[in-house]
């Protein structure tokens, strides 16, 4: 499922983000920038010890926020590590600190003229931000971003169930019958 916004292509696919093509993909990393489970172990199984390297040098990031490593054997360009809110039941910023993540990915996107970038959906899983209420933002945040002027030609959302995907579709659907 796709919609075009100015010219850029905002796609939703269900599979794994460490198998997809793009210039950039986004990590959901934790603030130690250490690794783990979830999309993280897999970003770093299958890209390599070259990530961690690189992330060990950098050290940490805040919540809300990104840095930018090689991609090492992935065949994205780089890994964009953002680090999502952990949900501790809405009234504590998350909202705004999920918007924030996804913002600074795409403004590192930006800086180095990246053409596609493809994200997961950051603080679903571990972290039990709802998806109901974390899909419309990162949609939103995109969409936002895009019709502000981007180089971008294409942002993946790249889903790993069944579930996600359909969020994914019914809030594109959605943002489609709202413009
Ligand atoms: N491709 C795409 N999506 C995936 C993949 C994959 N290969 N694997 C899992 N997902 P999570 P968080 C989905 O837990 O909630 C880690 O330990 C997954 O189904 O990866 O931001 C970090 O080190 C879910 O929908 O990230 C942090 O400590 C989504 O990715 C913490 O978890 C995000 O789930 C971050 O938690």
């Amino acid at each position: 499922m796709e919609i075009v916004v100015r010219g850029t292509k905002v796609e939703a696919v269900k599979g794994d983000i460490t198998k997809v093509e793009a210039d950039a993909i986004v990590n959901a990393a934790n603030e130690g920038l250490r690794g783990g489970g979830g999309v993280d172990g897999a970003i770093h199984r299958a890209g390599g010890p070259e990530i961690m390297a690189e992330c060990r040098k950098i050290g940490r990031c805040s919540t809300g926020s990104a840095v930018v490593t090689t991609a090492g054997k992935l065949p994205a360009k780089y890994v964009i590590h953002a680090v999502g809110p952990i949900w501790r039941g809405g009234k504590h910023g998350e909202e705004d600190l999920l918007r924030s993540a996804y913002e600074t990915s795409l403004r590192l996107a930006e800086e180095r003229r990246l053409s596609s970038i493809a994200f997961p959906s950051i603080s679903t899983g571990a972290y039990g931000f709802p998806i109901e209420r974390a899909c419309p933002i990162a949609i939103a945040t995109v969409v936002n971003h895009i019709r502000r002027g981007t180089k971008l030609k294409h942002v993946i959302f790249v889903l790993f169930s069944e579930d996600d995907y359909k969020t994914y579709v019914a809030n594109l659907k959605r943002m489609v019958e709202k413009t």
